[in-house]
């Protein structure tokens, strides 16, 4: 096996999701690329320290400047909060190094242009962690319209829901709640939630022409986490938008992290001509599936247990019926990049591809605040 030494910039909750599936990825898949967890890089030398000797890196570093630098490095990991994404990118890039990149790609889409314009002029592969499209029972769906079994796409439905900013007393900045400062984010559910759900809807359904969106900031002042101060909130606390798909099928999207009782709800309905489907993360081994074509005595939503060798990864792991779960999506994606490797084919998706997801939630940020429809 040929080691590919991992550089990973960040500790949160993305680190672990990525070091786990770099430890795991080739107990399960065939790969010639084996990664390393070579150096974790955080600016707190305890905090990297600890997170180092719990998941395995052999060093630290506490600059990513440093780490960019170090010949044993050949891969980074950018799991940074969003505004950092665009420099480090471009410097690994001008460094030769292979960027693995944290969702959404960057702040906006002129920075995202930046960061495709140096992966590309430095030849050097990429991919950003875009890791629901595969979720076994997402790639499936993927099959399934490949094949043409839903015929032609009417609509396109997708909700990601959360409730953890209910309470005011949630602050904002610092290292857990970055998400909710804008300079640190970008944006709120938008960059956050609904990218993740136009990247599989780009994915499974083609581009978005229009869009027509509103947002809405709820808890107007927080506590910044630091500084104690009161400060404004100018993130989005929730986004609905409306589009129209290239393909002439009707979009629907609805972010939040208001919505009670839902924690990370993810779903997502596609209504075509001769068939329907819909996806649950909360449930996220099974597709449900409607045939029309099905003899009408028996027609009806079947659910498909994605557990079976013949489905998209299952072969990799268990017996038929046993289920695997969130981080497996991960482990897929660390396999795949690294089957990309040996062929040289460019791994999807990749920086490019993530800069489309970015152009629509721009286009979602400025219809909101301009209340017009939109192109993309
Ligand atoms: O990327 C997303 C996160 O920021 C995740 O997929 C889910 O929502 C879980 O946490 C947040």
């Amino acid at each position: 096996m040929k080691p590919l030494n991992i550089g990973m910039i960040g500790y949160g909750f993305m680190g672990k999701a990525h070091t786990n599936a770099y430890k795991q990825a080739n107990n399960f898949f065939d790969c010639e690329y084996k990664p390393v967890l070579k150096a974790l890089c955080a600016r707190n030398r305890d905090k990297a320290e600890g997170f180092a000797k719990n998941w395995g890196y052999e060093s630290i570093e506490t600059d990513w400047r440093a780490l960019l630098k170090r010949d044993d490095i050949d891969a980074v990991d950018i799991c940074t909060p969003n505004n950092l994404h665009k420099e480090i990118a471009i410097e690994a890039a001008k460094a030769g190094k292979m960027i693995l990149c944290e969702k959404p790609l960057a702040m906006n889409t002129a920075e995202g242009e930046e960061m495709c314009e140096a992966v590309e002029a430095a030849g050097v592969p990429n991919m950003v962690w875009y890791n629901y499209r595969r979720v076994p029972a997402v790639s499936l769906a993927k099959q399934l319209i490949d094949e043409g079994r839903l015929g032609k796409i009417f609509h396109y439905r997708a909700n990601f829901l959360q409730d953890w900013t209910i309470n005011a007393d949630v602050p904002v900045g610092g290292a857990a709640t970055w998400r909710l400062d804008a300079e640190a984010a970008g944006s709120g559910v938008t960059g956050d939630l609904l990218a993740h759900c136009i990247d599989t809807a780009l994915w499974l359904n083609g581009g978005i022409k229009d869009v027509t969106a509103m947002t809405e900031t709820f808890v107007k002042e927080r506590t910044h986490a630091d500084t104690g101060e009161k400060i404004p909130v100018t993130i989005d606390d929730a986004c609905s938008f409306l589009c129209h798909f290239n393909n002439g099928s009707l979009g629907l999207f609805e972010s939040t992290r208001y919505a009670r009782g839902h924690k990370a709800l993810y779903t997502l309905e596609i209504n075509g001509e001769k068939a329907s489907l819909r996806w649950d993360l909360h449930d996220l081994h099974r597709l449900e599936y409607f045939d029309h074509a099905d003899d009408s005595i028996v027609r009806g939503w079947r659910s498909i247990h994605v557990s079976d060798g013949d489905q998209p990864y299952m072969g990799n792991w268990w017996v038929p019926g046993l289920q695997i779960g969130y981080e497996h999506s991960f482990i897929h994606q660390v396999a795949d990049f690294l089957k990309s490797l040996e062929s040289d084919a460019p791994f999807s998706p990749n920086f490019r591809d993530a800069l489309e997801t970015q152009k629509v939630c721009d286009a979602v940020l400025a219809s909101a605040k301009q209340r017009v429809w939109k192109d993309v």
